[in-house]
């Protein structure tokens, strides 16, 4: 297992569109593992392979508060979204101690792959279905912030440039 770096915004790495996954085979499960270890480290509730400079569509999530009921999305598609949408509270570990406010739809259903590569489909609600959302939204290049005003944006990175000069992230 390896803990793997991740990317912060405004690394323009981010904003790569990951490539479905051809077969899941040993490497992929390799890569879900380094990444699940790098998303508990973290510590985080999700991390996209994008996140770790890895541009295949492989997102992993654990909303548990044990720390023991890894989720695995590979090639994932929402496949039905809420008409009704609600506002979370969103977090990012490319954005380290940054979070605000994001309008999505309040329900949706994922078809994804597993680690056996057999097809699933999840309905998913709360804060689940925001957390497949943020996350695949890394799958397409995209970073919450970019939700937000531009003003808001440029001060995040304009911060976030200073913490990587100073070494703190
Ligand atoms: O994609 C990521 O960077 C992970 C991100 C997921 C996420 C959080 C909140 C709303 C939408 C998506 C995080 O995990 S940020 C860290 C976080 O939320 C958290 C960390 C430790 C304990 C509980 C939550
Ligand atoms: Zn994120």
């Amino acid at each position: 297992m390896a803990l793997l770096p991740i990317l912060h915004y405004p690394d323009p790495r981010l904003h790569t569109v990951a490539k479905p996954v051809a077969q899941v085979n040993d490497d992929i499960r390799q890569l879900v593992k380094d990444m699940a270890e790098t998303m508990y480290d973290a510590p985080g509730i999700g991390l996209a392979a994008t996140q770790v400079n890895v541009h295949q569509q492989v997102i992993v999530i654990d909303l548990s508060d044990e720390r023991d009921q890894l989720q695995v999305f590979i090639n994932p598609e929402i496949i039905w979204s809420s008409e009704e949408k609600k506002v979370w509270q969103e977090g990012c570990l490319s954005v380290p101690d940054f979070y605000d406010e994001v309008l999505r739809p309040s329900e949706v259903k994922v078809r994804a792959l597993n680690l056996e590569g057999k097809q699933f489909e999840l309905h998913a609600d709360g804060l689940m279905a925001v957390c497949i959302q943020h996350e695949m939204d890394h799958l397409k290049g995209k970073v919450f912030v970019e939700y937000l005003s531009s003003l808001k944006r440029m001060r995040i990175a304009s911060k976030l440039k200073k913490k990587s000069k100073a070494g703190v992230i």
